[in-house]
This record gives structure tokens, sequence and C-alpha cells, in this order.
């Protein structure tokens, strides 16, 4: 085992892998003889029941899938740490946030919620951002989204909004999206849904990769100190290469081109040595201040805008390794809200509060136990222990006679107090009221903050917007679902609802607007960090190019941290008509414009009419989707054809020092929205 990035929950798990080399044997330890043909009476006779080893390997075969995960079934996983930058003792006892100098392993899978596991996973959809923290006083799950409001406010809801926003029922269609009648009409008749519809119909959720995606915690939680004085707080991730998306066109294509999209982007960083980063912020308000804000901290579909609530930045997780099984880790991985440690404690927001009884609940039927904690990736890194027992798959060997509180026959008592043994106290937050099913008054303003994140969205951002309310409700069969849903666009934005509204062919709202002027900078995209980071660029490239400059542009957009790929018409080599040749990486037909971020057209002096014609479908392709293009050479000569040369983000020179810088900071720029479309001429 390499020593690189070793640490507690490594050593622990190794203990349970294994490589699988040497002779194979049954599960039973026998050396197996034959693994191809099992026992028959005769050559061509029956198989006989007797055949163990058969038996045992068709028996496991069949029992080999578990229930996926109910909502947020196809994700992807990563170990890391977790590092924090200064001591948070001033309002935290948890640990792993007081010791500046303290790594602590973590855990993330980041996941789309609508789809079954085999679903593509470039699809317009929410993203889970779950972590786990591994302290050494025990597991701490922060199971976040990539959006930080929700549908909906009370957990009792929870199920009519999967349910709506799965296949619907009598067609099992369609998969992995919520373009569809049962969803918008659960929308439109649950309007508390307002906030979030409109984050989820923007750029947000067609993230470019999980490394550029914010993760947020939703929920009011408390950081609670070692005097057991309490703040609210909002739990942030914010990623080092910036938040960024796809566009609409590019995720559709990219779910038939690639549907592993997103896991493959993962892996691949990580394999490169490209670590994915996030810094980890808390927004905090004294307890004092609960009520002085015009939303209610406790209602799961409003943010703290950052702007009236700054974002403190605590500290840094690293993603370092991939999995080694995606079984074993990425399946079997068992995230609870509800895992807290010292130091982190609960709101009454229903929404969490509903969410602490679901996670337990429905590990119970993924796994068939209540013994999941022993599998290797739930085990806490510090020894635990209590009076639980027994149960299907138990794997501990508890020892002694004493299974029981309180006994004296043993020492196994709770620790008592939070400060001198570390024992978890809950917040005495007193409580006083009548039982009630209601909602409260201060959850009923829907409007206001959607208006909030329309306000603070860029033209290009609110365009996006439209269209993608206008390609979901298009898709829609009713057209009293699509006319309810743009009547609720209304409260939201006059503006946005009569756009959607024609589009559609649904009767215009003639009244309505929002009287929320303000907006929040910090939501816009445009406002996001832009680097050109493991931006990876397609060179289209064939023989005889000019080898000296080409290797002069690449290795200085190596240096910026770039991956140029190269792709022409075959596989093999290509070689320059001065000194050097270039590995072709893909050819046209194994990759895709939309699987790269960017395009540098070399050329070569003989190409043929086809690779022409294919490398410009490539190029145009790119251009439509607002991707940095850049040419040098006869590359110039083929942008000159498409009437290209000169729109925004497309980078051409004769000087190659100059043509790389300028390139780069196209690349880093990400996409070219002021550019303007070529059209065909009538
Ligand atoms: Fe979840 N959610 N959820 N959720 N959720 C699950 O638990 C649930 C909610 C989130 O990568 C399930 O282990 C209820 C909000 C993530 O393994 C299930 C409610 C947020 C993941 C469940 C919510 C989330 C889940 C399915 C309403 C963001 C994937 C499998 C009260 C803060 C974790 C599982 C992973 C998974 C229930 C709402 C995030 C069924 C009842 C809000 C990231 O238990």
């Amino acid at each position: 085992m390499s020593d690189e990035h070793q640490n507690k929950k490594r050593e622990q798990m190794e203990k349970y892998s294994t490589n699988d080399e040497g002779k194979m044997t049954t599960n039973q330890g026998q050396k197996v003889s034959e693994d191809e043909f099992s026992l028959k009476a005769g050559e061509r006779g029956p198989t006989l029941m007797e055949d163990f080893h058969f038996r045992e390997k068709i028996t496991h075969f069949d029992h080999e899938r578990i229930p996926e995960r109910a909502v947020h079934a196809r994700g992807f996983a990563a170990h890391g740490v977790f590092q924090p930058y200064e001591s948070m003792e001033e309002y935290t006892d948890a640990g792993f946030l007081k010791d500046p100098a303290k790594e602590t392993p973590v855990f993330v899978r980041f996941s789309t919620v609508a789809g079954s596991k085999g679903s593509s996973e470039t699809v317009r959809d929410v993203r889970g951002f779950a972590t786990r923290f591994y302290t050494d006083e025990g597991n701490f799950d922060l199971v976040g989204n990539n959006i930080p409001v929700f549908f909906i406010q009370d957990a009792i809801k929870f199920p009519d909004l999967i349910h709506a926003v799965k296949p619907e029922p009598h067609t099992g269609m369609p998969q992995a999206a919520s373009a569809h009648d049962t969803f918008w009409d659960f929308v439109a008749n649950n309007q508390e849904s307002a906030h979030m519809v409109m984050w989820a119909m923007s750029d947000r959720a067609i993230p470019r990769s999980f490394r550029m995606m914010e993760g947020f915690g939703v929920h009011t939680f408390r950081l609670v100190n070692a005097k057991g004085e309490a703040h609210f707080i909002k739990f942030h991730w914010k990623p080092a290469l910036g938040t960024h998306s796809l566009v609409w066109d590019e995720a559709q294509k990219l779910s038939g081109k690639d549907a592993d999209f997103h896991r493959g982007d993962l892996i691949e960083a990580i394999e490169n040595g490209d670590y994915p980063e996030f810094e980890l912020g808390v927004q905090i308000i004294k307890e004092e201040d609960e009520f002085k804000f015009d939303f209610d901290l406790l209602d799961p579909t409003k943010i703290w805008p950052e702007e009236e609530v700054p974002v403190k930045i605590i500290g840094k997780m690293t993603l370092n390794r991939n999995v080694d099984n995606v079984f074993a880790e990425n399946e079997q991985v068992a995230f609870h809200p509800g895992n807290v440690v010292k130091g982190i404690d609960f709101t009454n927001d229903p929404l969490l509060q509903g969410r602490l009884f679901s996670y337990t609940d429905t590990q119970l039927n993924r796994f068939g136990s209540a013994n999941w904690h022993e599998l290797p990736i739930n085990k806490p890194v510090c020894p635990f222990h209590n009076n639980q027992r027994d149960g299907f798959m138990r794997q501990t060997i508890n020892k002694g006679q004493v299974s029981y509180h309180n006994n004296s026959l043993a020492d196994n008592k709770p620790e008592p107090a939070a400060e001198e043994e570390g024992g978890y106290v809950h917040y005495q937050e007193k409580i006083d009221g009548h039982k009630i099913r209601a909602r409260s008054d201060s959850f009923k303003d829907h409007f206001s903050q959607a208006t909030l994140f329309w306000n603070s969205m860029s033209d290009v951002e609110q365009d996006h917007i439209t269209n993608a309310f206008s390609f979901e409700l298009g898709k829609c069969q009713s057209s009293s679902v699509q006319q309810q849903v743009v009547d609720m666009l209304a409260n939201i934005s006059l503006e946005l609802a009569q756009n959607v509204a024609g589009n559609i062919g649904a009767r215009e709202p003639q009244s309505g607007g929002s009287n929320v002027t303000k907006s929040s900078p910090a939501l816009s995209m445009m406002n996001t960090k832009f680097k050109p980071n493991t931006r990876k660029v397609a060179v289209i490239i064939d023989d005889d190019f000019n080898g000296e400059d080409l290797m002069s542009v690449v290795n200085d957009l190596k240096a910026e941290g770039i991956q140029p790929e190269f792709i022409s018409d075959k596989l093999g080599v290509k070689k320059a008509k001065d000194a050097g040749e270039a590995q072709v990486d893909h050819t046209f037909l194994t990759a895709d414009s939309v699987l790269f971020d960017a395009v540098y057209v070399v050329g070569g002096e003989n190409i043929t009419k086809e690779f022409f014609t294919t490398a410009n479908n490539f190029i145009n392709e790119a251009y439509s989707h607002y991707k940095p293009i850049g040419a040098t050479h006869k590359g110039v000569k083929w942008l000159e054809n498409n009437r290209i040369i000169g729109k925004a983000g497309v980078v051409t020179s004769d000087d190659m020092k100059e043509f790389a810088s300028q390139f780069k900071d196209a690349v880093a720029a990400h996409r070219h929205w002021d550019r303007e479309m070529v059209y065909v001429e009538l």
C-alpha cells in the first residue's frame, strides 16, 4: 500500500480489502479446479445438483443486487481530507473544526436526484453533495445539495414531490427528467416550490463537472461551543475552480455521447493529480437575531443572502483518491443527516426534522439489516460500542456477559457530560407549543426570494431560465398544467411569465409581477471564479502540421493546467512537416465536440474533403455552445470559411506565444456569451 494520502479511514478500510490474487477457491475455501463447465452426468448430460461450486456461484450472482436509493440513485464518490484554516472554538466544540493542524478523512458522494442508477449524468436536476467527515469523535454527515433551498417546507410532502418527479406510473416515462405533467402539476399546486424551481431551471442544474458546483447544507443547523452557547448557521461548499455549467443542448447531447460524463471527469481529475478542492464556509446568525430577517431561519425554501450574512470560509476539502470498488464504497455508503458530532446540532426546520427519520429507515430497506454501520465505508474511525446486538449479518463479536444498561457487572456506561467526557448533549432549546398540523405564517411568502434570484441573474442567465421553463412546460401534455405554471410565474416576474407563455402557446398573464427589487450578486454564476485549469481542449490535427509551433502552443497551454488532446480522422501518429509527430488520442468517431471545453484548430497541409467536413461540424458545434475556439496556420483558413474569425472567444494569431496567452484567457472565460450566431442567409 502506498503511503500517499494515508489516513485513519484508509488504514481501516485496507483491512477489508483484497486483491483477489492467487488460486481461485469457493467461499468455503476449497481450491477450484475448473470454472468453465458445470458438473454433468456425461459430457452432454444434465447438470448435477451436487455441483456445490456451480450452486454457490449462481446463487451469489442471483443475489448481487440491492435496492437502489429511492432518490439520488445515480451518483459517484471519492475520498479526501478536510482541514480547518483556523480554530472555530468560539462557535463549536466539534474537535475537527477546532484544530487547524488536524486533517480529517472525508468521503463525498455526488449524485443526481430523480434518475435511476443507470441514468445519464448530465440531465437537468439538482445534484446531491453528501460529505462524510470521519472525525475522531464520530461520523459527521453533511448531506447537502448543489442548490441552497428545497422544493418543500415539510418532510411529510417528500413522497408527493418524488412521486411527481419520478417517471409517471402508467408509462414509466420520462427517465431522469422533470419535463412532464406530474412534476409541473405538483409545482403549480404546491407553490412553496417556486424559489427552488427557479434554481432548477437555471444553469446550476446542468453543472459542467462535480468539481465545479457549490454545495449547501440547505437547512439551518446550530453550532454549539463548549460553554453551550449556540449560533444558527448554514453550511456552504465553494469550489476552487468556480461554479460552471453546461449549456442545455450540450447537456442533452452528452447524455447520449457519454452517460458517465461526470464520474469520468471526477475519476480522471483525481488520477491526474488535479485534486478537486472545495472550501467550507459558514453563515452565522446569533440566536438573539433569529427574528431580525424578512425570512424565517427555519424555512428551507429560503437562502440567507450572502450580502446580508457573509460566508465565513473556515477550511478546505481536497478529494485525492478514487474509490477502489464502486459497490463497497459508493453504493454501501449510508449517509444520514442525523450523524452529527458534539458541537453541531439541529434546528426545528420541519424538513430537517423529517429527514432525521427517513435516512435510517431507507438504509434498512437497502441493506436488509440494522448492521449497516459495520460496513467498512460506514464505520467510524473512533471506537464505538453500546448494548445493541445481533441482527442479520452482524459481524462484531461482542465479548462478555452484559448487553444492558444500567448494570453493575461492566463498565459500559454513557459519558456523562459534554465538557468533561465528550458525550453528546443536545442543545437545550426551550420549546413551548400546542400540538398542531399547520404551516407557520412566517413560511408563507413563496415568491420574494424567487424574484430575488431572478433579479440577480445576468441577461444570459435569465434567457436560459426562460428557455428551460419553455422546454419543460413545452414537454407537458396538459394545457391546464402549462397555464397554471405560467400564472404562478407571474408572481415572480411578469416578463418571465409572458415570455414563457409566448413560447408555449399559453395565455400571457397581464397583471402580477413582484415589488421585490433587491438582488444578490453572489447568486449569479457570472461572478464566480474563472480559471483555465483542467479544461479540455480538442486539438484538431492532420499530417504536415507545423511541429515546432504546435509544441510551443501545447506546452504553454499545459503550463496553465489546460489539457490538450489530439483529434483526427484516424488513430495512430500524425507527422509534422518539420520535426516531430503527434499521437492521436481520439478520432472524430470516438470523440465529440461536446466532450471538450474548447477547440484548437491546427489542421494540416493536404486534408481531404471528408476530413474538412467532419472537422467543420466539430468546430461549428463548439461555436454554437459558446466555447473558445483557437486556430493557427491552416486552421485559420478553416475558420475564415466558417465566417467566425473575429467573433467573441475566437482566437487566431501568427505569433505562437501571443496565441497561447490569448487562447488561455479565452479558455478561462469558459463561454463567450456575447458571440453572435452565424445564420444561414435567407
Ligand atoms: Fe434526501 N434522501 N431527503 N435530501 N438526500 C436520500 O437516503 C429525504 C433532502 C440528499 O449520496 C435517501 O440514503 C427526505 C434535502 C442527498 O447517498 C432518502 C427528505 C437534501 C442524498 C432521502 C429529503 C437532501 C439523499 C435516499 C425531505 C439536501 C444522497 C437514499 C424531508 C439538503 C446521499 C438514502 C447519498 C438521499 C430522504 C430532502 C440530500 C430516501 C424524506 C433537503 C445528497 O432517505
